[in-house]
């Protein structure tokens, strides 16, 4: 069980609700076959990239095996919208976690950060220490999440070719358009 899920999982156990069975298909390391965390000082391009309510710009974007890419994501929208680098079977087990938080809770559509300012101890059974609730999917070095009005950097490198999607997986935005491509220069 990925990190993700299990936290997913353990949100919904603490809420009283009933546990989800997330059966993750596929892992949450999965982004290890085409890329990896990049280092700051590898970076030699930067994409900007503006999210709105429900939309990418661009949407399209292209890169090169082995480059390095700061992605500076601003979201210009009114709802949380995420970033995220992945195949489409990525992006759809994302989207089942994804609600499994907004169902819990710990997201809401506005912040990713909504049981932020909720009492812990009143949640038995949580590990406190490991919930580090909105900065969790930060751990990801291959997704950001954004709330309105900020931007936030992320630093990939993509190690090999694949067929990827930059996607949201906030329920019903990739649906709604929140979808583009990721070419590959040869
Ligand atoms: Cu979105």
């Amino acid at each position: 069980m990925g990190f993700r899920t299990s936290l997913a999982t353990a949100a919904l156990m603490a809420l009283g609700v009933a546990a989800i069975n997330v059966s993750p298909a596929v892992a949450d390391s999965a982004y290890q076959a085409f890329g990896t965390r990049g280092r700051a000082q590898d970076v030699k391009r930067t994409i900007d990239v503006v999210m709105r309510d429900n939309s990418y710009q661009p949407q399209r974007i292209q890169v090169r095996a082995g480059e390095t890419v700061r992605f500076r994501v601003r979201n210009a929208g009114e709802l949380l919208h995420e970033f995220n680098i992945g195949t489409a079977a990525m992006h759809q087990q994302h989207q089942r976690e994804m609600q499994a938080m907004f169902d819990s809770g710990m997201m809401s559509a506005t912040s990713k950060d909504a049981m932020a300012g909720m009492d812990h101890s009143k949640m038995p059974g949580m590990n406190h220490g490991a919930m580090n609730h909105g900065a969790m999917r930060h751990d990801d070095p291959n997704a950001v999440l954004v709330d309105p009005g900020k931007t936030e950097e992320m630093i990939f490198k993509f190690t090999k070719a694949a067929t990827l999607e930059f996607a949201c997986n906030i329920p019903g935005h990739y649906e709604s358009g929140m979808v583009g491509k990721v070419d590959f220069a040869r």
